[in-house]
Order: structure tokens, then sequence, then C-alpha cells
């Protein structure tokens, strides 16, 4: 059976190196839950290979009819001009630079754009706004949002605002699971916050009139245990690629 390239939208995942110790180099990965996720949702799920080479780039921003930015590492605090502190973690200035690369060449195209954990974090930063760069600068309880249970379980509820696409797609009220010891500050120009945590943190950002939508939690884990209230998610990445490659036709 061949796959109908033709009918199914492409939906970009950024890839991440990692150095693989028993093979002694380099590889690129992207987490089997997003694969899977964009796959079950619909689409044709194809790895940006991690490159700051513009041409590269463009071919990428080009040939596919989706983005979606994944969680990882954190921001280098250098990206929205502030002195990296101690309780910042792990961070690659270059993995930012191709991220907010793909990021702007995506919005100059107008095609959608997803994010997930730092993919939200790092969106916020492409619009100028800033991060937390540890839950303990905001006074929050970090238990609460970097969860000792299992992934694919809810460790914090969020509200989504009204009309909101979030609103649209989850309802008022959700169990949400929590991974991340970061978290926005500062919105970036032209963002809305559109759901916010029990304890005030936000949590999802999307735009008026474009389709941007980025999460703070990990949709992509409820899927594998089968919590399909967060295939809707993934559901309207692909609907708005849809959209996106008709319009382009
Ligand atoms: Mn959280």
């Amino acid at each position: 059976m061949s796959i109908n390239i033709e009918k199914k939208p492409l939906i970009c995942i950024l890839g991440e190196k990692q150095y693989s110790p028993s093979w002694k180099l380099e590889e690129q990965i992207v987490g089997d839950d997003y694969l899977q996720s964009i796959i079950e949702a619909g689409g044709i799920p194809i790895m940006l290979p991690y490159t700051t080479k513009n041409k590269v780039i463009n071919e990428y921003v080009n040939l596919c009819d989706g983005f979606l930015i994944p969680g990882g590492i954190d921001v280098d605090p250098y990206c929205y001009k502030e002195d990296k502190e101690e309780c910042c973690e792990k961070t690659d200035i270059d993995y930012d630079i191709f991220q907010l690369k793909v990021i702007e060449k995506v919005l100059r195209k107008r095609k959608p754009l997803y994010g997930i954990c730092r993919g939200l974090q790092i969106i916020n930063v492409a619009f100028g706004g800033k991060l937390y760069q540890d839950l303990s600068m905001a006074n929050k309880d970090k238990e609460l949002h970097k969860q000792t249970l299992d992934r694919t379980l809810s460790n914090h509820f969020v509200e989504t605002i009204e009309k909101s696409s979030a609103r649209h797609l989850f309802g008022k009220n959700i169990g949400v699971n929590s991974m991340h010891h970061q978290a926005i500050k500062e919105l970036g120009k032209g963002l809305i916050a559109s759901a916010y945590s029990e304890d005030g943190l936000i949590e999802a950002i999307e735009m008026d009139e474009y389709p941007l939508l980025a999460v703070q939690w990990h949709p992509e884990n409820f899927i594998r245990a089968r919590k399909n209230d967060m295939k809707k998610f993934f559901e309207s990445l692909i609907k708005m690629a849809e959209i996106n490659k008709e319009e382009r036709r």
C-alpha cells in the first residue's frame, strides 16, 4: 500500500541532536509520541534536522504544510536579553538560533505553527517575550509543574479563556501533565495567553487570525495511553495544515 502524499498534510517536526555513547556518534531524534500522535491524527510527520543552514530550512518550510516545535532543553536567556542564572539548566544557543530561524520563516510563509513545552517557550521568545529561568523565580510550586507521576497522567488543572482555540478544543477546565521548570514571564507581542494553570502560569498561547497554538503541557504523551481528548491538539494542527494547503493551490 502506498501513502498518498497528495492527500495527507506533511507535518514538520524539528529534530534535536543527541550523542549516542554506544555508537560514538551524533544522532538526530524526534520523540516517538510526537510521531505517533501526528500519524494518528492523519498527518505525515517529517523531521527537519537540526541545522542552521538557511537553504535547508527554506526547503523544509516550502515543502511542509504544518510545523510543530517539540519539548526540549532550556532556551538560552541570551535570546531574551538576560544573563543566565544558575537555576537555568542545559542550553544550546545554536539550537535556539535554528528554531528561531524556522519560526521566522514559517511565519513569513503564513503556515500553521504549533508548539509543545519548550516549543511554547521559544515561540514566546521569538515574539519578544521573556521566560522565568526557573519556577523558583516565579515563587511557584515546582512540584506542581514538574510531576513525578507518569507522563500519561495529569498533575494540575488549567482553565482556558473564552472564545480561544484552546477553549474550543479542550473546554473550560482540563487536567494536564506538567514537565517544565520554566514558564512565560512576559508574553511576546501579538500573542494571546489562552490558558492558565491553577497557580496563574500561562499554559497556552495563540494568535488572532493566525493558525498558531502552543501549550506548556505534553498532549502527545496522553495519546500513547489512549486518552483521546488531547488528540484534538494534533487534529487541529492537521486541519489547519490542510486548510493552508488548499489555500495555496
Ligand atoms: Mn504546568
